[in-house]
């Protein structure tokens, strides 16, 4: 059979609702032209993240019942623990509620003012989390990472020549560690190759530099492996994970994601002393070393999802549907950031209403535009969430791509709802000349996207 089916039936359902256009006329203005604001149960569609959102399986319910409360090493934790290990192969395992977590804990004991830490792209918590030590975020994709309309199979890697630059510019001494994220969320969900990191990790050995690897999409890139890169084919996607993390001394994982559960993360790293360092910091803020603020339920949902998520049909259906929106978006003159990512498809705002410039937002625009149209909630990826005002100069500096996510929430969304996307977004795209710019009323001093409020031009 050709037909590539969802690899599940629904046993759960939840209604959606939609709204008049004057409702979402009003809903938009109360929330200041920001789609983070906008209450769930006005909208129709939810393509705001992938975070958090996937729908559970009847055996992660399960384990949910399953679920050991007790405070100090329960036995979920070691179910959780011994899951990790098998994947991803490192020494130690700290459970965190989410990635950020995991984030500023790793930022703040290693990196201070200073120190710049290289990364294909940066996403924003991390970039904030690094900035909030003083530190320097670089980001060093690939050339190709940065035009939206280029073709590459992997346009995740990270640029290693200006990683070698970058070591001789500042000195190893002021790179306490440098990162991978795959797959690369910021630049469209475009996948890493086994070579990129195995040559990142040469280039880094020499110096000591450790690599961490921003994990939470792991699956989907090990998919894209096997399915791209030469010598992958017969390997199973748990294989080709092993192997990604065999080059890594940690890394930070958001297992909103990957790992098909609605919260939590961890910290993985084989360093002994700053396990430990790790470990005391976590019980300051987020709880005890076996449950890191998390319940002992969510750990047993986490081992499962993790399980899950490896399974090769459920990354070919899950793949695949990304695609299908992808293609018949762009089968109807619709830019995109190409080729379709793993778990979204970016359009080229830039590309698609050239008319509105950078200050003026145009990703946000379009946003605003798909719900307003069609009761569809995107995010934007441009310069409302990656822009900056210089405060010294009031010069504007836009991010390098102006683009709206259409991020695909895991075994959620049937191929009809996809149907009315391509719709709805056709529909848009035909009066693209007629959208018009915004302006921000009010920004917060860091991670602005998220409480930002706006008005239209
Ligand atoms: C995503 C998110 C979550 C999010 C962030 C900002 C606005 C809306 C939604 C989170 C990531 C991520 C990568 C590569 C670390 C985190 C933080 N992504 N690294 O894409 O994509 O994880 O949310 O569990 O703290 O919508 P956390």
């Amino acid at each position: 059979m050709k037909t590539i089916i969802e690899p599940f039936k629904i046993k759960v359902v939840e209604p959606i609702r939609m709204t008049t256009r004057e409702e979402r006329e009003a809903i938009l203005e109360k929330a200041g032209y920001n789609l983070f604001l906008v209450h769930a149960d006005d909208v129709l569609i939810d393509l705001l993240t992938d975070s958090g959102t996937s729908a559970m399986s009847a055996e992660q319910w399960a384990g949910v019942m399953r679920g050991d409360e007790a405070y100090a090493c329960s036995k979920s934790f070691y179910r959780f623990r011994d899951t990790v290990t098998d994947i991803f192969g490192f020494k130690h395992v700290i459970p965190t509620h989410q990635g950020r977590a995991a984030e500023r804990i790793l930022f703040s004991l290693t990196c201070k003012k200073g120190d710049v830490i290289p990364n294909n792209t940066h996403f924003d918590t991390t970039r904030a989390n690094i900035e909030f030590t003083g530190a320097e975020a670089l980001d060093i994709p690939i050339p190709e990472a940065r035009k939206p309309e280029v073709n590459h199979p992997f346009k995740g890697n990270m640029d290693t020549k200006a990683l070698r630059e970058l070591i001789d510019r500042v000195g190893a001494e002021r790179i306490p560690l440098a990162l991978i994220t795959i797959t690369n969320n910021s630049g469209g969900g475009q996948p890493v190759s086994v070579a990129n990191i195995r040559e990142i990790k040469e280039i880094l050995a020499p110096h000591g530099i450790p690599l961490y690897v921003d994990a939470c999409r792991f699956a989907e890139n090990a998919y894209f492996i096997q399915q791209r890169e030469e010598g992958y084919a017969d390997k199973s996607v748990k294989e080709i994970a092993q192997e990604v993390f065999s080059y890594a001394d940690g890394c930070t994982m958001s297992a909103k994601k990957d790992a098909l559960v609605n919260i939590g993360g961890f910290l993985c790293t084989n360093n002994d002393l700053l396990a430990e360092q790790e470990r005391d910091l976590l019980i300051l803020t987020e709880g005890f070393p076996t449950y890191g603020g998390l319940a002992g339920r969510d750990l047993e949902a986490i081992a499962q999802g993790l399980e899950e998520v490896l399974e090769q049909d459920y990354l070919e259906y899950r793949i695949a549907s990304t695609r299908y929106l992808g293609e018949h978006i762009t089968a109807g003159g619709v830019p995109i950031m190409e080729p379709p990512g793993g778990h979204a498809i970016y359009i080229d705002a830039k590309a698609m209403l050239p008319h509105i410039p950078a200050e003026q937002f145009p990703a946000q625009a379009l946003a605003v535009e798909l719900y307003r149209e069609a009761g569809i909630r995107a995010v934007e990826i441009g310069s409302l969430m990656f822009g900056k005002t210089d405060s010294e100069t009031g010069e504007f500096q836009a991010s390098a791509m102006e683009l709206v996510r259409l991020a695909i929430p895991r075994r959620v969304y049937t191929q009809s709802h996809v149907d009315y996307l391509v719709e709805a977004i056709l529909e848009v795209n035909k009066r693209r000349e007629s959208i018009k710019g915004l302006e921000l009323t009010y920004e917060a001093p860091f991670l602005r996207h998220f409480t930002a409020k706006l008005k239209p031009r």
